[in-house]
């Protein structure tokens, strides 16, 4: 089990990872490390079984909190041409998320009278999901996303796709070819970027008068509640709650007019903003407020208790592993998620501990799991050899794997859950 993979940082190269100095959105310095994973590797970058795994990168993880506005957030930023100019994600991998999108799409062109001459923005548009739901209601759809390997993807479902990273910039040349923007949509997208003022100066430069901006992301409230140690990762720069999204839209008299708590990537939160600075805040957003005041979430301590449960929780697992390999028990992962490698890199899990993980996403299949090298197969593979157990590591999409592997747990599978505990099913 105990397998010696203890990596440093190493020397900081300039342009692969820089460093920021103070608070992404109230520039104050005064941020407190609270919570540190090691060196990880970034954790969509597979290896190929035959690569240079000695040069694999390993970079710096550590979260601060910021005790002047309350932004929890990363210092180190790795190039973003190294994370997302080739980009193994696809949203289309889980229906849960697809059918997630066709609700969200549906609710927007309702809402907000979309037709045939608005024209609806994704930023970090992915493989074109929710833009493929936004064209078949009749929209008039373009995707930005700084993935050059899915703007052929995202063509075979009829999506126009940019192969850019969003800036003020790009979004003034989009601007000039395209015009304004009714809807602009940013799905798990908004805790990626470095430079957020630079990101919303760009969303005011899009969007029409009476447009509006939807944002959805994983709300910090319920990854300190639930644990949820393993979204934490250099994609990642920030997690939000609300509290620190008032300072943002107010500086740049925007105005945030609804949220709301959606159940998707462990538990996330929908914004709604639009232009102009109405000073009055509505019900929805004083009742997480409200939520997260009683969390005394202003304050270090839920931050440096969530640090100290993680690695209890590391130990907790460690452990439970250890005694079911030691009972001579077969074990698998299922889902190669970038929240599953941070798991396994943080707890030190590799291949003589999970003999494969399964994952339904092909780019993956075939790759071995970076920083572990624990080899990936098609989900598949899991009837064929029948494991004893199985580590879910894509948790958040329990209801929906559990329901496909029914056969599986019939034959005398069992998973294993690890958020919020860990739990056999
Ligand atoms: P999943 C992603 O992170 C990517 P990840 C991104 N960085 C982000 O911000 C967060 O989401 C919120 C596989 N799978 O979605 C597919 C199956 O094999 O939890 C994926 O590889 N079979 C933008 O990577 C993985 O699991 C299935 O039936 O942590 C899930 O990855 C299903 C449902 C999924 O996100």
């Amino acid at each position: 089990m105990k397998r010696n993979t203890k990596k440093k940082a190493g020397k900081l190269k300039r342009k692969e990872i820089s460093e920021v100095k103070t608070c992404r959105i109230c520039g104050n310095n005064n941020l407190l490390e609270f919570f540190s994973l090691g060196a990880m590797p970034p954790p969509n970058l597979f290896p190929k079984k035959t690569g240079d795994l000695k040069n694999e990168p390993f970079y710096p993880l550590d979260v601060y909190f910021c005790q002047n506005c309350g932004l929890v957030q990363l210092k180190h930023v790795v190039n973003p041409d190294i994370m997302f100019r080739d980009y193994i994600y696809i949203t289309a991998a889980s229906n849960t998320m697809v059918e997630h999108f066709g609700r969200l799409a549906g609710e927007l062109v309702q809402k907000f009278k979309l037709g045939p001459d608005l024209l609806v923005i994704d930023i970090g548009s992915n493989d074109g999901t929710l833009l493929a739901h936004f064209k078949e209601l009749g929209t008039k759809t373009l995707g930005i996303d700084p993935a050059e390997n899915l703007v052929g993807v995202a063509a075979e479902k009829g999506v126009e796709q940019l192969p850019l990273l969003f800036t003020n910039q790009i979004a003034k040349k989009v601007r000039q070819k395209y015009g304004k923007a009714k809807v602009i949509t940013a799905t798990n997208v908004f805790a990626h970027v470095n430079d957020i003022h630079d990101f919303v100066r760009g969303l005011k430069t899009l969007l029409a008068d009476d447009g509006v901006f939807i944002a959805e992301f994983p709300y910090l409230v319920d990854l300190l509640e639930k644990g949820e140690l393993d979204t934490i990762y250099h994609e990642h720069l920030s997690y939000f709650a609300i509290r620190p999204l008032l300072t943002l839209f107010e500086e740049h008299d925007l105005e945030l007019f609804d949220v709301r708590r959606v159940s998707v990537h462990g538990g996330s939160i929908r914004l709604y903003v639009r232009q102009g600075g109405k000073k009055t805040i509505p019900a929805s957003v004083k009742k997480l407020l409200r939520l997260e005041a009683k969390m005394a979430m202003e304050n270090s301590g839920p931050y440096l208790d969530f640090a100290k449960k993680a690695y209890t929780k590391r130990r907790n697992l460690v452990e439970f592993l250890s005694d079911l390999k030691a009972k001579g028990k077969r074990i698998v992962g299922y889902g190669a998620a970038a929240k599953g490698n941070i798991l396994l890199n943080f707890c030190n899990i590799g291949p003589e501990t999970l003999d494969y993980i399964v994952d339904a996403i092909p780019d993956k299949q075939g790759r071995i799991t970076p920083g572990t090298h624990i080899p990936v197969y098609p989900e598949a593979k899991l009837l064929e050899t029948m494991p004893d157990y199985t580590l879910l590591l894509a948790w958040n999409f329990a209801d929906e794997i559990l329901k496909k592997n029914k056969e599986y747990r019939k034959r005398g599978g069992k998973f294993i859950l690890v958020v919020p505990k860990i739990k056999i099913v």
